[in-house]
């Protein structure tokens, strides 16, 4: 336990009080906090999503940022009736994972099959890997605002960094690579596409990442859950419901502390968030929010970086 001197109370942490960051269980994320300080960098690791969560939801210019799979559809050798068969699969399946009555066992099936299809889709055509790097690069600026500066510290201080997206990961780490924020201590997790020895496409590599299996089970067996499974404060980042299961499967006794960047519809969707996520943060497009907790963990003291 965090001694009494030492113990920050929430409402001195400024950056925490401010008007668009609403924490229901105050209490609970006060106490994570100063757990996480006491367990310094060498028990912390990072869990986020990509799309919107690592890139914004919105930018300054207007302009909306491409979802990995939409900057991939925008390559342009993708055959033209792919991307309409693609088109066709996302208005079937979309409605469908998000609909709020459906119970996710049920849903989860046909994310299997919308991700299945998607995959046979790309299959038997010649697609050169630098397209996807022609696209990705035109959002290499939407990352959130202090992005580089929480990655180059978690790099700095070991803390490993699981990217995790149902996407596609070929754009994925295209994107953070050309942002120059694909340090070692971040991996991706995430569907790669595969090519065959005629270097065809050929589909995705195993094992598929959808929607309802994105959580640290889908770890189990490699190198990474080695380097992770022990390391029990775990700070989530995710803009979908969804993301913040993503350290499930972690030890019980794990203290996860899970932020939620909403931007659609507040006013409407704040209930929900508040009451899946510690820590939700409205139309704030920046890191400064995981910055300042970072900085906290790194120093032990209130973040003096804003
Ligand atoms: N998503 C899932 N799949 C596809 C696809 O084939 N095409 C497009 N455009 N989008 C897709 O980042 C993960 C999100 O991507 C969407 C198979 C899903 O909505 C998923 O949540
Ligand atoms: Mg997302």
């Amino acid at each position: 336990m965090v001694g009494q001197a030492t113990k920050l109370h929430l409402d001195e942490i400024k950056i925490l009080n401010s008007e668009h960051v609403k924490i229901k269980d105050r209490i609970k994320v006060e106490h994570m906090i100063n757990e996480m300080i006491y367990g310094g960098r060498n028990k912390l690791q990072v869990v986020s999503d990509f799309d919107y969560t690592i890139t914004k939801q919105r930018l300054n210019n207007g302009e909306k940022v491409l979802s990995s799979f939409g900057m991939f559809n925008c390559c342009k050798s993708l055959p033209s009736d792919v991307i309409k068969e693609s088109q066709n699969l996302f208005n079937k399946y979309r409605p469908i994972e998000i609909d709020p009555h459906m119970p996710t066992a049920e849903k989860v099936i046909f994310m299997i099959e919308w991700w299945t299809k998607t995959g046979d889709l790309l299959k038997g055509f010649s697609l050169a890997h630098n397209e996807i790097d022609d696209v990705a690069v035109r959002f290499k600026d939407g990352l959130r605002d202090g992005t580089h500066e929480l990655f180059r510290d978690l790099n700095e201080l070991n803390v490993p960094c699981l990217v995790f997206s149902a996407g596609l990961g070929d754009s994925v780490v295209s994107v953070l690579k050309q942002a120059k924020v694909l340090h070692p201590n971040v991996k991706v997790v995430s569907n790669f596409l595969q090519y065959n020895s005629e270097g065809l496409l050929n589909g995705f590599q195993e094992k598929m990442i959808h929607t309802f299996n994105k959580n640290e089970t889908a770890l189990e067996g490699t190198d990474y859950y080695d380097l992770i499974h022990d390391r029990d404060h775990v700070i989530i980042m995710g803009d979908s419901l969804g993301d913040a299961g993503m350290a499930d499967g972690m030890p019980v006794t794990t203290h996860i502390l899970k932020i939620g960047f909403l931007f659609d519809h507040p006013e409407h969707n704040l209930p929900k968030y508040m009451d899946t996520f510690d820590i939700v943060l409205i139309d704030d497009q920046t890191m400064n929010i995981p910055r300042a907790i970072l900085e906290m963990i790194k120093t032990k003291d209130y973040p003096k970086i804003f």
